[in-house]
């Protein structure tokens, strides 16, 4: 008998979102790396912990695949990208590259609607919230970063942008959170 619930559609599409995800927690190891090695041990920090969310979003993909019925595949990872050459050109990439995530979770979000598979619409509800946050966070990034002087950024501003991303929450508070008592 047949126990396989998702077409075959859905599921490649779902194994590429997956690989995409283990592709994100490349890009930012990546970037962690290079942020460690220009001085930046905040920033590394927190795109060390950064790394490890999007390995978790790789691993929920996986286990949804399997629990419905059907096979992951483990497919080959792209090299991340290539260093940036300073802060602001990092927090604009990581931006850039949470939207285009976006846009390809909204593309399943499409697809399952598509296919009336409401199991998989309400799997990928968890990755349209998640990334409502992820935006949120490089938004901040990306201000922080233009406050203090964008590419121009002296050393002490910079210095307080590395000191406070050690200790920089992993999630953005969400529009939900926010009450008239605390904005
Ligand atoms: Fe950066 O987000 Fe995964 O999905």
């Amino acid at each position: 008998m047949n126990t396989n619930r998702l077409s075959d559609t859905l599921a490649h599409a779902i194994n590429s979102q997956m690989t995409k995800e283990a592709h994100a927690a490349q890009i930012y190891l990546s970037y962690a790396v290079w942020a460690d090695n220009e001085g930046y041990e905040g920033v590394a920090n927190f795109l060390f912990r950064h790394a490890a969310e999007e390995r978790n979003h790789m691993m929920k993909m996986l286990e949804y695949i399997m629990k419905r019925g059907a096979k992951p595949v483990i497919a080959p990872i792209p090299a991340p990208f290539a260093d940036p050459e300073n802060l602001a050109d990092c927090f604009g990439k990581i931006f850039a590259h949470e939207v285009d995530n976006t846009q390809a979770v909204y593309m399943l979000v499409n697809m399952s609607m598509e296919e009336k598979d409401w199991a998989t619409w309400n799997f990928m509800q968890w990755f349209v919230k998640e990334q409502i946050e992820e935006e949120t966070l490089a938004m901040d990034l990306l201000a922080k970063i233009k406050i203090a002087g964008g590419k121009n950024a002296n050393g002490d501003a910079l210095y307080n942008i590395d000191r406070e991303l050690a200790t920089m929450p992993d999630n953005a508070k969400s529009a939900e959170q926010v009450t008239t008592a605390n904005p």
